[in-house]
């Protein structure tokens, strides 16, 4: 049977570049990108609908015209927008998942993605290698969401059949589409400034070591978990995912490498900074690595190297 792929909330950092990667993989006509807008950059590449997930009509509508045998659900509201807003992150977050659940489940579809995040850890979590199972706590509405979310796709699985895979994302550093509203979102924005204008104000302090990745270990550990037999996934709430652990200075000091004039500075008294206190600085991923062969490529050098690359003749 061809599958038939729909990815909700394609425009943003991660879905950009999943849509690329599933076009190139199953055909662009195979995959249906979907947003609440239309993007930027139109991809006249394959379909693109305008769906609001919480819309269930539109929704309805979207699973009727193309009876998706895989579907991604990428459209959410991050922690540092979601405590601007944190009734509204609220209901995108869940209501948007039961919506898509519960429409998988009368559609038949075969497989569901749905990211959850490093952001279901909270300030009372053990921060180094922080394990698959142990304590959450977390206290943002983003991260509260997300770990509500995870119950609920286990019990989805448990209950229904339904076979839903979930990934906990650190942050996620890439060139090609800018992240939105994040508490990780330092890790992208230091290298446009640093090509545009030599030097950054990061909003996180020099040592607030998080959990990154780079987008290709993403995309690829993402289509991993997606092809990996059912029988061998052992998590059905989400994965705990580890690339790098990196701080703003250790970013800083890689980027001088390449581009010797750079400077960071810090900022004091950002609310991300506390959203970034109770949150791992390392995670460890061993259950992916065992179910289905996690193993990412990209070192912080390597990371550096292809950012700059890639972003010098892309920023104006
Ligand atoms: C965020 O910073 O909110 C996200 C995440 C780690 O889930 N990038």
């Amino acid at each position: 049977m061809e599958e038939q792929i729909v990815i909700i909330g394609s425009n943003g950092q991660i879905g950009t570049e999943l849509a690329i990667a599933l076009r190139t993989k199953f055909g662009a006509q195979r995959v249906v990108t979907s947003d609440i807008r239309a993007p930027h950059v139109p991809d006249t590449d394959g379909p693109f609908e305008i769906v609001d997930v919480l819309d269930r009509k539109s929704l309805h509508l979207l699973f009727s015209k193309y009876r998706p045998t895989q579907v991604y659900l990428l459209a959410a509201m991050l922690s540092a927008t979601g405590e601007k807003y944190p009734r509204q992150a609220w209901e995108l977050n869940i209501n948007g998942l039961l919506n898509v659940l519960d429409l998988s489940l009368e559609y038949e579809v075969k497989r569901v993605f749905w990211p959850s995040s490093i952001a279901v850890f909270g300030p009372n979590t053990p921060k180094i290698d922080t394990p698959q199972y142990t304590v959450m706590d977390p206290n943002t509405v983003y991260g509260i969401s997300k770990l509500a979310g995870e119950r609920i796709c286990e019990y989805y699985h448990n209950r229904y059949g339904l076979d839903v895979r979930s990934i906990r994302y650190p942050g996620i550093i890439s060139w090609k589409a800018a992240p939105g509203g994040g508490t990780t979102d330092y890790a992208v924005h230091i290298f446009h400034e640093a090509l545009k204008t030599g030097t950054y104000l990061c909003f996180l302090s020099a040592d607030t070591k998080l959990p990154m990745l780079y987008m290709d270990d993403a995309i690829d550990g993402t289509l991993a978990l997606m092809e990996a037999p059912a029988n061998t996934l052992k998590i059905r709430s989400s994965y705990n995912l580890a690339g790098l652990s990196i701080s703003p200075a250790m970013l800083a000091d890689e980027i001088v490498k390449i581009l010797p004039g750079f400077t960071i500075t810090y900022e004091a008294n950002d609310p991300r900074q506390a959203i970034a206190d109770t949150w791992p600085n390392s995670i460890d991923d061993a259950e992916a690595r065992r179910d289905w062969g996690w193993a990412p490529r990209f070192s912080i050098a390597d990371i550096t190297a292809d950012m700059i690359a890639n972003l010098k003749d892309n920023i104006h």
